[in-house]
């Protein structure tokens, strides 16, 4: 399958990642977004692309949505873990609920294939580093356990109907556009806007924890990747680099590239974060041909002049 002259719907199409797809993909494709708004933003929407305001709590309003489409990319989702230890039921309705109202949808329009915005946070703290896909996961938030069953859901609905789903276990990713403006809105995201405040950084902890921070483009192409690949269905890949480099190591680089002396400021760890995490891509790399491309130099180069 070929992603050209196809009807394409992104679900969070107007928030961080959901927006570089229908970017990505609008020159070729019919693509619409549909997003409620409540953490995306209209700007995000890349011109020339239609924009469904809608619920993904709704299935009526996907449904709608939903018609004549070939693929979907399932982006929207609640994605603070907090929040969803806070009220696990709202972060279960959006993202459990939300994402079998997705496929059923799907189910009743006879979609193709379905893409979905899975989480590294369904390991827990795994032991094995760089992780496998066949590592037994071990949620430790609401957050966790419902991006796993969206998993499922999709698993499930490749074999009963034939519906072509795959499922991205996403690791840290960053780039233009996220939200910087929660305390546990993404590292990189938070750095780069206090570095263009001119304000200095907090890092939790000694700095000394690892990320496999990958860049939003090798996210977007993995996403194609996984639209357009055969006998990949009902399977869930790793997206990252597969190279983990410490809180520390990062700041060296954003002073190497700002070129000034950057502030930092060491605070007590937070409870419950992992020392190190990294994703074992090789499965990405055979089945889908995924190889990232972005250098994290180059990437934050971009992040910091958006
Ligand atoms: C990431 C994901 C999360 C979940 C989790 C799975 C992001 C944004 N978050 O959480 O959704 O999948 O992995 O385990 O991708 N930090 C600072 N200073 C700051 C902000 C953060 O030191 O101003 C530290 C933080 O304590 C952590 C590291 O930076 O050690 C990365 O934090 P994060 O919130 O970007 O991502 P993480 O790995 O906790």
């Amino acid at each position: 399958m070929k992603l050209k002259d196809s009807s394409i719907v992104v679900t969070g199409g107007a928030g961080f990642i959901g927006s570089w797809i229908a970017e990505y993909l609008r020159a070729d494709n019919n693509v619409t977004v549909f997003d409620n708004l409540s953490t995306g933003k209209k700007g995000n929407v890349p011109n020339g692309v239609e924009l469904i305001n809608g619920d993904i709590r709704h299935e009526n309003e996907l449904i709608k949505a939903f018609k004549g489409a070939d693929v979907v990319f399932h982006q929207a989702a609640n994605v603070q873990i907090p929040l969803s230890i806070e009220n696990p039921s709202f972060d279960s309705d959006v993202n459990m609920r939300g994402t079998l109202n997705v496929l059923e949808a799907c189910r009743k329009n006879d979609v193709k294939r379905v893409v979905y915005a899975s989480s590294s946070a369904l390991y827990g703290n795994p032991e094995k580093i760089p992780t496998p896909e066949d590592t037994i996961p071990n949620p430790l938030s609401p957050y966790g356990l419902s991006k796993l069953t969206g998993e499922y859901y999709m698993k499930i609905y490749s074999s009963l109907y034939g519906i072509e789903t795959v499922s991205l276990r996403y690791f840290n990713v960053y780039g233009p556009r996220q939200n910087p403006d929660s305390p546990y809105s993404g590292v990189l995201s938070v750095f780069s806007k206090n570095i263009k405040e001119s304000r200095g950084l907090t890092v939790f902890g000694d700095g000394r924890q690892r990320r496999d921070f990958v860049s939003v483009k090798d996210v977007v192409e993995a996403n194609i990747l996984s639209a357009t690949k055969d006998n990949v269905s009902g399977l869930a890949f790793n997206i990252g680099t597969g190279i983990a480099l410490s809180l520390n190591d990062v700041i060296s680089t954003l002073g190497r590239i700002t070129g000034k002396n950057l502030n930092v400021i060491y605070r007590e760890r937070r409870q419950g974060d992992a020392k190190k995490s990294c994703a074992d891509i090789s499965l990405a790399k055979e089945k889908l041909g995924f190889t990232p491309k972005v250098e994290l130099e180059e990437g934050l180069r971009e992040l910091l002049k958006s």
